[in-house]
């Protein structure tokens, strides 16, 4: 498809407003996003970008529930730092909203009637799962049982988490509402459906025939989607945070998060330009491009496509150049793990260096597999890339022009072979850049811009301008010439990628208006320009500094290994006379009190069927004195006693210890009489 389009209309995923945002965030979707944008920016094109937070769905409520507060409480706080972030990243929204706004509500509500009224929904009635205590039908992560297929006993509704299969709340065995811990019953609710099937046929067409330039992964998701068949889906749900259906009867029930979010690209574009936003979306000279993680891709290139199509008045996406995921030192990121590294968290520990970060991102970005991100590779690009190559080409031009040339441009005389072959490396490096950016090739581009800083460091390495100085000036003037001529040329290919480095740069060479078609000229900065004062781009960072990350990555995973650490090593084996030893019997608490003047522990009397015994307890952390009166509980009778705080304590009352160190006291499944036996 090489159509010529007007303007271009880019869209990165909304982010859940759900937890702050991290590196796989970044290099996933928004550093490309505005690679592109700066980009088409430069070249002067009609370009616009738009972000935002998507407010809603299920975990957002979950969050409020725990933390006692309103969903809007947890997105308001999550959506100013998340747009923080972007913000000094230097991703460079047109507008960057919100899906809690007015403009999106109404902007969604009204996509969904204009689909109702002209019969573009189905409606169903279905049986799910409602908490008669809450007085509300459960959302899938809202109940938890056992899986059925690994006996996980702690499975939400939509998915277990140890076995990883996707489940529906029905398939779990005994479930139980998360809110009031009951079993839920089954009741009738009624949901309207986009029905995907009927959209199948033009679904194949538009993507499997018209759309094979789409990249490998997309394609091959979306293919494999369309050959599975398309079910209709639910567009609505009953939940009390999102917008609402806005039908008579509806009431209680919201648009589903994933119909309500991808409009929300249109709801921004109609905040920015109240009066200019249908030319974006309804006009077939717009490219639309979504740039999205590939957790998203059916739902950008098949159900938000389809829903566009059942409206009848948009453009379809031109591509969805989605990507893999970035894993962090060889682990999946992960927000409730803690495994990542937090875009906030990296502002405070190198700050002024986002640019590094842009860099190593796009230099390992996922684009055709998931990539690994690890602070030592982070390092070496850092020290080995940027300041050994980049910064220090343009530092040393920039030093001896100012030490030899009383920083102005110096002349350029007669050149050399080797010169005339330095320059016309030039020549070709906008066309193979702007290949690679249009198709999406951030990552080869990238290198590209860098082998120019390479060709001039090389340059510089090979003809020697602080020696040539001492016996011929005018070859001097020539060869730093050249040298600013490739600064001003990087300044221009390196602006997509490391926009605050370009801007040094720029003021460095006292050169505001660079574009892109200037590329490749090897006379961007005229013979006796004025050059400011030049500072470092990059600093080396110290081993020191990384180690000091790695350290912290080590104790998230020594935190996350003790809250997930099921079983402590097994003791030595024990032949059985060993275990016959030990005497285990049942007992019934008959009174319990504080031992006075010590925190942790109880004293109880037990009823052991033949005598009254008192045995003390370190157990007062987690049960009340009167907690366990009347109940039966598990004691080691042939303890030898021993004395605890003045009082004679006569064996030891059996309890299981959770991997946080808290107790829960071993009581028989059915009453038995004192003094039984566990065998
Ligand atoms: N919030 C999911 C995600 O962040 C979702 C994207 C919406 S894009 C319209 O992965
Ligand atoms: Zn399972």
């Amino acid at each position: 498809m090489n159509k010529e389009f007007k303007r271009t209309l880019v869209t990165s995923a909304l982010p859940y407003a759900n937890g702050p945002v991290h590196i796989g965030h970044l290099a996933g979707v928004y550093v490309p996003a505005d690679i592109y944008v700066r980009y088409l920016r430069l070249k002067g094109k009609d370009v616009l970008f738009i972000g935002g937070s998507d407010e809603h769905g299920v975990p957002i409520t979950i969050r409020a529930k725990k933390e006692g507060v309103t969903p809007q409480d947890v997105v308001d706080k999550f959506h100013f730092l998340i747009k923080e972030s972007f913000e000094k990243f230097g991703i460079a929204f047109d507008i960057y909203s919100r899906t809690s706004s007015e403009i999106h509500k109404q902007t969604a509500s009204d996509f969904f009637l204009k689909l109702y009224e002209k019969g573009e929904f189905i409606e169903q009635t279905s049986e799910q799962y409602y908490d008669e205590e809450a007085n509300m039908f459960l959302a899938d992560r809202y109940i938890m049982g056992e899986c059925p297929h690994c006996g996980n006993p702690n499975a939400y509704g939509d998915q277990c988490e140890v076995c990883g299969t996707s489940l529906s709340p029905t398939d779990l065995i005994n479930p139980k509402s998360t809110l009031s811990g009951k079993a839920p019953i089954l009741k009738e609710t009624k949901h309207w459906y986009l029905p995907l099937d009927k959209h199948e046929a033009w679904l194949r067409q538009w993507i499997l025939e018209d759309h094979k330039e789409w990249k490998n992964n997309v394609y091959g998701q979306c293919k494999s989607w369309l050959d599975m068949g398309l079910q209709p889906r639910a567009v609505s749900r009953d939940l009390d945070w999102g917008v609402p259906i806005p039908l008579q009867g509806a009431e209680g029930k919201v648009l589903y998060v994933w119909f309500d979010a991808p409009i929300g690209y249109i709801s921004n574009t109609k905040e920015l330009l109240p009066d200019d936003w249908e030319k974006w979306w309804k006009s077939e000279d717009t490219k639309l491009l979504h740039f999205i993680g590939k957790d998203n891709i059916v739902f950008h290139c098949i159900v938000f496509p389809a829903m566009l199509k059942a409206d009848g008045s948009y453009i379809l996406p031109e591509n969805v150049p989605a990507n893999e995921f970035l894993n962090l030192e060889g682990d999946k990121i992960s927000t409730s793990r803690n495994w990542a590294v937090w875009l906030h968290e990296y502002l405070e520990d190198f700050p002024g260096q986002q640019d590094v970060l842009r860099y190593v991102l796009t230099a390992n970005a996922p684009e055709t597999k998931d990539n690994d991100f690890t602070w030592k590779d982070f390092q070496a690009r850092n020290n080995n890339e940027l300041v050994a190559i980049l910064g220090n080409f343009i530092n040393r031009a920039l030093v001896l022009t100012k030490n030899y040339f009383d920083n102005k441009v110096p002349a350029l005389h007669e050149l050399t072979d080797y010169d005339k072959q330095t320059l016309d490396e030039f020549s070709s490096v906008k066309q193979t850049l702007e290949n690679y950016l249009e198709t999406f090739r951030f990552r080869d581009a990238l290198k590209e811009a860098m082998n120019l800083a390479r060709i001039g460091n090389k340059y510089l390495a090979d003809t020697e301008p602080w020696k040539v100085i001492k016996t011929d000036r005018e070859r001097t003037e020539t060869i730093l010439n050249i040298a600013l001529q490739i600064t001003a040329n990087l300044a221009i290919a390196f602006e997509p990628f490391l926009p605050f480095s370009t801007e040094k740069i720029r003021q460095f060479i006292n050169t505001e208006n660079l574009n892109w078609e200037q590329l490749g000229n090897t006379d961007l900065l005229p013979v006796g320009h004025q050059l400011n004062e030049a500072s470092l781009l990059f600093a080396k960072i110290e081993d020191e500094t990384i180690q000091k990350q790695i350290q912290k990555l080590l104790d998230t995973k020594k935190a996350n290994e003790l809250k997930e650490s099921k079983a402590k090593p097994q003791k030595e084996n024990i032949n059985f006379d060993d275990f016959t030893k030990v005497d285990i019997r049942v007992g019934t608490v008959l009174e319990c009190i504080k031992v006075p003047k010590a925190d942790k522990l109880l004293q109880f009397l037990i009823d052991d069927g033949m005598k009254k015994r008192t045995i003390i307890s370190g157990i007062a952390q987690w049960y009340k004195p009167e907690d366990l009166v009347g109940k039966q509980v598990c004691f080691i009778a042939n303890l030898e006693p021993r004395k605890l705080r003045g009082v004679m304590s006569e064996g030891m009352i059996l309890s299981a210890e959770n991997a946080d160190g808290s107790l829960s006291v071993i009581q028989p499944s059915a009453p038995v009489e004192p003094g039984s036996q566990v065998v």
